[in-house]
């Protein structure tokens, strides 16, 4: 037991966690009550110590008179260090000092653990760091309940996203990441030493995904990290994200495709908007729920939108940022919504798994949807037909018996399907508001950073 002495703690006790901090109310006045957690705020009255105790749920602040408490709890409330980790049991009293309408009064506090001086603020309205040393020390970073709730939102959106297809059929796949060939086009490829040869980081499931439709399962998605070497730092790249991947055979166009994503992310927003109701809040942000069916705009159209500006955009240029930022500002005026399908990119911007339009000369039958100004998903009809997909191919420059482990099955009946990659992370920074990517990823990686 020598261990637990020298950390300047006591040993494991036979107290069992009972409550979170968010279920201390009123209504348990008189209830004996285990919690466990950090000591998130200290307060020092002399006769009277007040600890706030911070859980995954939320806090709860422990009250220490001097005199209803045993002496030896009092003594070890005195001189506690902020995130010291503690065990508190004791009772709930009713009490209208806090917003929660409760305090608890200790019988015992166990310090399970010590606390070094932090280096960052974990306390919300503390002073402002800078996103880079916050990020040095992100594990920290992550204990302050605003940076928190940003992760607890994104798991919300995520698993409701997720809910929404396995209730339309869809099969949850998982697809190598060691890949031997760029999906995306070739340059932002990671590459990576594989025995006596050369392979590549994935940049997406998307070929794939395909396969599997080829293999038999009529929708599959898969919520895995995808790496891109993009070279530059910006607001809204990261070198790895969360891509959230879906493709569906047996369609009848790209339209299907579209339908599906728009269904989803109503449910997910809204069942989001619900069970995340008081990290929003926290986070300030009340959520507006988009309306079906979002609108639809060719790529033409917006074009010209952008072009109303005073912009000289050619047809086959592509969307910079900073087109996206103006289409922010102009599909809200003009359309009032934020959450616009752009439609029927030109064939140069599109890779060559993307099919042809049949009613657009020179188009493609794909999409990307912007949310609050920014792309956040990728999709379209692929190719199901072997000498379109070869020709296309070639087309883009590539030789198509660098594919052959992808392109041969395509002729073996392959069905009509289509797809969609949506940026997690983007999602999550669009919805709150957030200006830099970063904060909507757990653990970044971007060109200076590979820790923590
Ligand atoms: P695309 O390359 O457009 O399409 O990527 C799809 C979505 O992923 C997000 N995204 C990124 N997020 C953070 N950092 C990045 N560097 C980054 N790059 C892309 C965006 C984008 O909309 N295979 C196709 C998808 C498909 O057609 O199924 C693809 O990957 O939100």
């Amino acid at each position: 037991m020598d261990f637990y002495k020298t950390a300047g703690t006591e040993p494991i006790g036979d107290e069992v966690r009972t409550h979170f901090s968010s279920e201390i109310t009123g209504e348990l006045a008189g209830e004996h009550v285990v919690l466990m957690g950090w000591a998130h705020i200290i307060r020092d009255k002399g006769k009277i110590k007040f600890i706030v105790l911070r859980d995954e749920r939320g806090t709860v602040q422990i009250t220490i008179p001097q005199k209803k408490v045993p002496e030896d709890v009092f003594k070890t409330s005195e001189g506690l260090k902020p995130e010291t980790a503690l065990s508190v049991t004791g009772v709930v009293i009713a009490t209208n000092q806090v917003a929660s309408g409760a305090e608890v009064i200790p019988k015992k506090i166990r310090i399970l653990n010590t606390s070094d001086r932090l280096p960052i603020d974990v306390v919300e309205g503390k002073t402002d760091i800078d996103l880079d040393t916050r990020l040095n020390y992100r594990i920290l970073d992550l204990r302050k309940p605003s940076v928190n709730a940003i992760f607890k939102v994104q798991h919300n959106l995520v698993r409701f996203a997720r809910a929404f297809l396995e209730s339309h059929d869809f099969v949850e796949i998982h697809t190598p990441k060691l890949v031997a060939e760029a999906t995306e086009g070739g340059a932002n490829l990671f590459e990576v030493k594989y025995f006596e040869r050369k392979a590549y980081l994935a940049q997406s499931p998307q070929f794939y995904k395909q396969l599997m439709l080829l293999a038999g399962f009529g929708r599959v998605y898969e919520i895995a990290p995808v790496f891109r070497a993009e070279k530059h730092n910006t607001r809204r790249h990261v070198n790895e994200y969360t891509s959230f991947d879906y493709e569906m055979a047996w369609i009848s166009g790209v339209e299907d495709v579209m339908k599906m994503e728009e269904d989803m992310l109503h449910h997910s927003f809204k069942m989001t908007k619900k069970h995340a109701a008081t990290e929003l809040e926290l986070l300030g942000i009340d959520l507006e729920i988009p309306k079906v069916p979002f609108k639809r705009v060719k790529y033409t159209e917006a074009v010209d939108l952008i072009n109303q500006t005073g912009k000289d955009l050619a047809i086959t240029d592509d969307l910079d940022p900073e087109c996206e930022r103006l289409l922010g500002e102009i599909f809200p005026e003009k359309f009032g919504t934020d959450m616009v399908f752009i439609t029927h990119y030109p064939l140069e911007l599109r890779p060559a798994y993307t099919m042809p339009s049949m009613t657009d000369e020179g188009m493609t039958e794909s999409f990307d949807l912007t949310y609050k100004g920014m792309e956040i998903t990728t999709g379209s009809q692929r190719i199901h037909l072997y000498d379109l997909l070869v020709e296309r191919f070639k087309a883009k420059g590539f030789n198509p018996a660098d594919f052959t482990f992808y392109l041969d099955f395509f002729k073996y009946g392959a069905p009509p399907h289509g797809g969609l990659g949506l940026g997690v992370e983007r999602m999550t920074m669009q919805l709150l508001g957030i200006e830099n990517i970063r904060e909507a990823t757990l653990l970044p990686r971007d060109r200076d950073r590979l820790t923590p």
